[in-house]
């Protein structure tokens, strides 16, 4: 997490010194008052902040006792690909995407519905290790993992955060650097996996045939 907040407050810092800098234009965007974007997860109503991100990753570790300010309108606003669904991993990668200026924001406009083509994927586990097939390139993991899951990972240029809340353990896999995806093994697990949500290294969500 320090390693995280770390990078935000470098990209954040990048964009708001250096106008020139190709980092810039979507940042402005997002965070300009007034323009109503998806991802104003605080609901200060400035976009893409790194408290925004930071809460967003939050509720992948606690679920929807992390928003605190207004549940029904922190949700609708996490619809950050714009696909009608809140919620997602895919939301997530698409957020960081956004921030660090790989992607536009979406406007936040009634009736405005984004196209994602969804990738299916095939998972294998073989001696504790969590494997992508298919060569699909990945972006974001989520993993509910039955009791206190210790898991490691095994791919660089991603950061993992997990919380066991008494019952299951939350795991959250994402980066915040530029042009990072990974695919086949990533993950040793020996707890066993109750659901797993993917979503590729642009923000579009994975369908995964089945849990291994
Ligand atoms: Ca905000
Ligand atoms: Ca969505």
């Amino acid at each position: 997490m320090k390693y995280l907040f770390i990078l935000l407050i470098a990209t954040s810092t990048l964009a708001d010194t250096l106008p020139q800098h190709g980092l810039n234009l979507p940042m402005r965007i997002a965070r300009k008052p007034g323009i109503q974007t998806f991802g104003d997860m605080n609901l200060n109503e400035i976009s893409g902040e790194i408290q925004d991100f930071e809460l967003f990753v939050n509720y992948f570790l606690h679920g929807l006792d992390a928003f605190t300010i207004n549940l029904a309108g922190q949700t609708a606003i996490s619809d950050i690909n714009a696909d009608g669904k809140p919620l997602t991993v895919a939301d997530l990668v698409y957020f960081k995407r956004v921030i660090i200026g790989e992607a536009l924001p979406y406007p936040r406009s009634s009736g405005f519905s984004a196209e994602h083509d969804t990738t299916t994927a095939s998972l294998s586990l073989n001696d504790y290790t969590l494997q992508i097939n298919d060569s699909v390139m990945i972006g974001g993991v989520y993993i509910l993992a039955g009791g206190n899951a210790m898991p490691r990972l095994l791919v660089d240029d991603f950061q993992m955060q997990k919380h066991y809340d008494g019952l299951y353990t939350r795991i959250i896999i994402y980066s915040f650097e530029e042009n990072t995806s990974f695919t086949g093994p990533f993950l040793e697990i020996s707890a066993p996996i109750i659901s797993i949500e993917m979503a590729t290294e642009t923000g579009n969500p994975v369908k995964i045939d089945r849990i291994p």
